[in-house]
């Protein structure tokens, strides 16, 4: 049995979705995220080093890192569905999707997010100005043009194909959801971006995908 490690609002709700589209029965143990740190829980740590979610055990193997945990559930649970065929165009656009998802599209959007809180961290108030203007350059001549950069390329590649792979819905546009669901909650992803909008209204759409949301719980990023 595939146990998810899932971590309240974070990236481990793309796993739930996943398994809720291959069929596979799982069980969730869920972890909730410190308040104030955002932090996970030490008992992450138990399953793996870094106390990172997602992370996955299944039988005597443990598995961190989305890109990888989609993998290898497509690879041992897929029996072919979700990645399209090895050797074709679309075997590698679904490649480089579900590796550019982490390596690519997440770092921007994770220095706004942290950038974003230093510009309102509580500290003491002849610190506050330098803090806020450190923050506000570092996102008006960096993190923002990096963001806008990304969301411009995403939409213009999904006026190429209905799916980032393709025609066809693949554990890529899975991968894919969540710097998206990120960039519509905190980095002004909107309808001014119509490919891109039209993609996030179709996973949500999606039964497997409104499974796992009742199997994870609050999905924050979603707002
Ligand atoms: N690149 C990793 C990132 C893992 C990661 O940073 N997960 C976040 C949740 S979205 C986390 O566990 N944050 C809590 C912490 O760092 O303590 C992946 O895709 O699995």
């Amino acid at each position: 049995m595939v146990t998810v490690h899932h971590l309240n609002n974070s990236r481990s709700q793309r796993v739930l979705w996943l398994l809720e589209e291959l069929g596979v029965p799982y069980e969730v143990k869920r972890y909730e995220r410190n308040t104030e740190t955002m932090l996970a829980p030490p008992a992450l740590r138990t399953i793996h080093p870094l106390g990172k979610s997602p992370v996955i055990t299944d039988g005597e193997l443990t598995v961190a890192e989305s890109g990888a945990i989609v993998e290898y559930l497509v690879e041992r649970y897929g029996k072919g569905t979700l990645v399209p065929k090895p050797g074709t165009p679309e075997r590698l656009r679904y490649t480089y999707w579900l590796h550019y998802a982490e390596g690519s599209a997440m770092p921007p959007l994770l220095l706004k997010l942290v950038f974003d809180r230093v510009e309102t961290a509580p500290v003491p108030f002849f610190i506050k100005p330098i803090a806020r203007a450190i923050a506000g350059r570092a996102k008006s001549s960096f993190i923002e043009p990096q963001i806008k950069l990304h969301l411009d390329y995403m939409e213009a590649e999904l006026a190429k194909s209905m799916w980032f792979a393709g025609s066809d819905f693949t554990a890529a546009d899975i991968q894919m959801s969540f710097p998206l669901e990120g960039a519509a909650a905190r980095a002004g992803l909107d309808g001014t971006r119509p490919k891109l909008t039209a993609f996030l209204e179709r996973i949500h759409a999606r039964p497997a995908y409104k499974r796992a949301l009742d199997k994870g719980g609050a999905y924050e990023l979603l707002r």
